[in-house]
């Protein structure tokens, strides 16, 4: 009808993605040793959007090389100077957003909304903050005469390319180290436009290192001697694996994993505030966030009530084209993620939880999965101890506010939690004794470059952001 309000989707025209990409080596783009290349996809459509060079051994040491020579100009720069190309890549960073956030949707499948308001406006937001502090080092409590460690090999997950890549880059070159830096298998676009950001701010070549390719690439730089520093955002089992491989060596290392946060929600919360913070922890990006609120903690009493609220929010839910500036719900990453949430609702429902989603058509191509809730829920299902890792939230109840805490501290994990109730001291007391890296009050999923985050128990060990970040790759 004339009233329906159907605007255009951004334009894909909007970036302009090569056919094919290398390897950036030491400031030039170049092909792997054997000439491999892996295709990337967009996951709403399947269609490939570019051919990509996958890195190989030979190809991490030749990286490596570069970042160790470059380390020794790069670290004996004054603060002042690093922080002037850091703000120049800041600043390129938002002129070129529109292109990277449909670029980002493109390749990840997240929406459009999300990518333009969140990823690209935070990207911006953390190398201008660590900018802030690259001459400032000497004064800031680390510690006499602090000191970078070297080249640091850092890898990255799919769920926000850009934004790990910036968690990861803009510390670690604020304090003076060097970079190789691998992308997931399924994104690794925005990190190559990102290379070509450092050409464009006159980055000394070899500072920043990008190498496409698999978790044998990645497994590759983690291991390679010259390798002072390993950061690694991804999943638990080869965060694991990662920490085996760096013990008995000199590395240092911080690791940031799964989760499986409790947003719990108290009988004197404002529903509605608390039904948009439910929905922003468990559907923002898919549900794909290490941090996301997945176990939904309500006090009994207000169970009915809230669960009316939530679902008829959840029909109003738009699910599609990421592209489209009305989307709130894309496309999961890869056809293996797809896979991995199929199963593991499954195993929801033959263990005896009830499943619900609103009703909603799925597009034919690419990878998709609708909103889904789980009720009568208990501790012992796999799905509210399992990372989902998807739009699927499992809802548990309580009844005192001890039995909240008890309920949310019991997982393996440790990364965030949220907390609605419009007591003061309630917030406090809960928070306190909650065992989670990051406590939201009244909202979710809400970040900040001057904020520290990193988990508990098997969330991983080490802070990014804030001033703890730069902790990370300092010796003094
Ligand atoms: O992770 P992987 P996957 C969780 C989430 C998800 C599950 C699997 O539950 O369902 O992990 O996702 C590289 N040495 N998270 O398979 O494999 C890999 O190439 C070195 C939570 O995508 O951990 C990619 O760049 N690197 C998480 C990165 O590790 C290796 C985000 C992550 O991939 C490697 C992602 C190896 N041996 C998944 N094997 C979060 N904390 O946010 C793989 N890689």
């Amino acid at each position: 009808s004339a009233f329906e309000y159907a605007p255009a989707p951004e334009s894909r025209s909007v970036v302009d993605i090569a056919p094919s990409y290398g390897l950036f080596i030491d400031g030039e783009f170049t092909e792997a040793a054997d000439g491999k290349v892996f295709k990337t996809v967009s996951p709403s459509t399947e269609e490939v959007l570019s051919e990509v060079a996958q890195a190989t051994a030979e190809d991490v040491d030749r990286a490596v090389k570069a970042a160790r020579k470059a380390f020794e100009t790069w670290s004996a720069l004054p603060g002042s100077e690093r922080a002037k190309y850091l703000f120049r890549i800041a600043r390129i960073i938002q002129e070129r957003s529109r292109e990277l956030a449909v670029l980002e949707t493109l390749d990840n499948g997240k929406p459009i909304k999300e990518t333009r308001d969140a990823d690209l406006p935070l990207v911006a937001a953390h190398f201008f903050y660590y900018a802030g502090w690259a001459d400032k080092l000497d004064h800031a409590g680390f510690g006499p005469n602090p000191r970078p460690l070297g080249v640091a090999g850092q890898v990255i997950p799919w769920n926000f390319p850009l934004l790990m890549l910036a968690w990861k880059i803009a510390p670690a070159l604020a304090t003076g180290n060097t970079v190789v830096l691998k992308p997931a298998e399924t994104t690794p676009l925005s990190a190559l436009f990102f290379a070509d950001i450092c050409r464009q701010a006159g980055l000394p070549k070899g500072v920043v290192n990008i190498l496409p390719g698999y978790g044998d690439t990645g497994a590759a730089l983690v291991g390679h001697p010259d390798v002072n520093k390993v950061a690694f955002t991804g999943s638990t089992a080869v965060g694991k694996e990662i920490a085996r491989t760096v013990a008995g060596t000199q590395k240092k290392l911080t690791l940031e994993l799964g989760g499986k946060g409790a947003n719990i929600v108290f009988d004197d919360a404002p529903i509605d505030q608390a039904v948009e913070g439910i929905v922003t922890g468990i559907f923002f990006n898919q549900g794909q966030v290490c941090c996301a609120g997945s176990r939904l903690l309500v006090q009994e009493s207000i169970q009915d009530e809230l669960l009316e609220s939530l679902k008829r929010r959840l029909t109003t839910l738009r699910l599609g084209d990421p592209l489209d500036k009305n989307t709130d719900i894309g496309a999961i990453n890869s056809a293996e993620q797809l896979a991995r949430i199929t199963a593991l609702a499954e195993r929801g429902e033959a263990e005896g939880a009830e499943r619900w989603s609103p009703a909603c058509e799925l597009p034919t191509s690419g990878y998709w999965f609708a909103p889904t809730l789980f009720t009568n829920v208990t501790q012992a299902h796999t799905i509210a101890r399992d990372e989902i890792f998807g739009p699927v939230l499992s809802v548990l109840t309580f009844r005192t506010p001890e039995e909240a805490v008890a309920k949310a501290n019991n997982t393996q994990y440790g990364l965030s939690a949220g907390i609605w109730t419009e007591k003061g001291s309630r917030i406090l007391a809960v928070a306190n004794k909650l065992r989670a890296g990051v406590v939201w009050s009244n909202t979710f999923n809400k970040f900040d470059p001057t904020s520290p985050f990193g988990g508990y128990k098997e969330s991983g060990f080490g802070r990014e952001g804030g001033r703890h970040g730069l902790e990370a790759y300092l010796d003094v």
